[in-house]
């Protein structure tokens, strides 16, 4: 467990991101962007980059776009057209603005700004890809989802990936989750269900119904996920309402991971718990969390693990070898008091994976 930081974690990820072999922790606030670096029992920032105050960030991966072997930082990032106090506020105002940062000449730069996709580094069954999805102009996730691609000096919008509309990129996989499934969507929809759909371009809520479509092939009786994180856009006001500034939640990411000898692979998910419910769609105060691993039983995702409980929400995580002694181990961004009006508190938690 890291120190205490005063200030709000949003994003988490691990990786090699200065090229000296060893993997450092690399953490996301609003606008500021700090490494760690976990030595034995030594937890040390190596450093921070302060962005604008007119960042808004909403994600981060630790993924090497280039293949030259170091790792580049992939950050979503909202701006705004006008002043800083809007950025992160209505939807007219918003406009993504991501960016990657790479280690040159021994310091952490932008290597590109300005990129008009929300990015995600997603597990698929072809291993690692780097997605995107352009802003919607009336539901943030309405745009497809395409493959995005390193050339010639330039981040490019490849292939459609067949998810369906409607999907947020930042918390969906693609997955053979037993060897006699096609490759499916595993997603947590905005309700914070965990769903599976056969690969298709249609919108997701021509999908919606489960059991109405031959797409949408399976929903949670649980909840998953569950964020504070969000984008605030206009919709069409519902029956009864006036307000049509919405929110939806950025869900923490989907991890797909195969134990050591086992073929068939297993999810790694957050579940963010609020004493009170899911209810309140413009209010959720997450007190404490879980993180839990499934798999294909067969008939449905079914529950392999969970946690014990954790003091506080989980903005996101990564499961990957934190303190370089060759095992995976599960990070946690940790927010001890989200909501709470005292100012947040934020931690980073590592579990070794052999003692879960
Ligand atoms: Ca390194
Ligand atoms: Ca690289
Ligand atoms: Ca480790």
């Amino acid at each position: 467990m890291s120190g205490d930081y005063q200030t709000e974690f949003v994003a988490l990820d691990v990786g090699d991101v200065n090229g000296d072999g060893k993997n450092e922790i690399v953490v996301a606030g609003r606008n500021a962007i700090r490494i760690f670096r976990k030595d034995g029992d030594v937890f040390s920032m190596i450093n921070k980059i302060d962005l604008s105050r007119r960042e808004y960030i909403l994600a981060l991966d630790i993924w090497d776009t280039d293949g030259d072997g170091v790792s580049e930082v992939i950050v979503s990032s909202l701006g705004s057209r006008h002043s800083a106090t809007d950025v992160g506020g209505t939807h007219s105002n918003n406009v993504v603005s991501s960016f990657v940062i790479a280690y040159q000449d021994g310091v952490f730069k932008k290597r590109v700004e300005k990129l008009p996709w929300l990015l995600r580094v997603i597990d698929t069954d072809e291993g690692q890809k780097l997605v995107g999805q352009t802003l919607g102009l009336n539901y943030p996730f309405d745009n497809p989802i395409h493959e995005i691609v390193y050339q010639n000096g330039k981040y490019q919008q490849g292939k459609d990936l067949g998810i369906s509309r409607g999907l947020s990129v930042y918390s969906l996989v693609l997955a053979k989750l037993d060897t006699q499934l096609p490759e499916r969507v595993v997603s947590t929809n905005d309700d914070d269900y965990l769903c599976m759909y056969e690969k298709t371009t249609a919108h997701v809520s021509q999908l919606s119904i489960f059991g109405g479509s031959v797409n949408f092939v399976y929903k949670s009786n649980e909840y998953f996920g569950g964020s504070n994180s969000y984008i605030q856009y206009y919709g069409a006001p519902r029956l009864g309402e006036t307000v049509d500034v919405r929110r939806v939640y950025i869900n923490p990411r989907i991890i797909v991971t195969k134990a050591l000898g086992e073929g068939k692979p297993r999810l790694i998910l957050a579940r963010n718990i609020s004493p009170s419910g899911r209810v309140l769609q413009t209010m959720k105060t997450f007190t404490s969390s879980e993180m839990v691993a499934m798999e294909w039983d067969g008939l449905g995702i079914a529950e392999l693990w969970r946690t014990r409980g954790i003091g506080g929400y989980v903005a996101d995580f990564s499961f990957k070898d934190a303190d370089n002694d060759g095992e995976k181990d599960l990070v946690l961004a940790i927010i001890k008091s989200a909501g709470s009006g005292m100012g947040e508190v934020s931690v980073i938690a590592i579990y070794k994976f052999a003692r879960l």
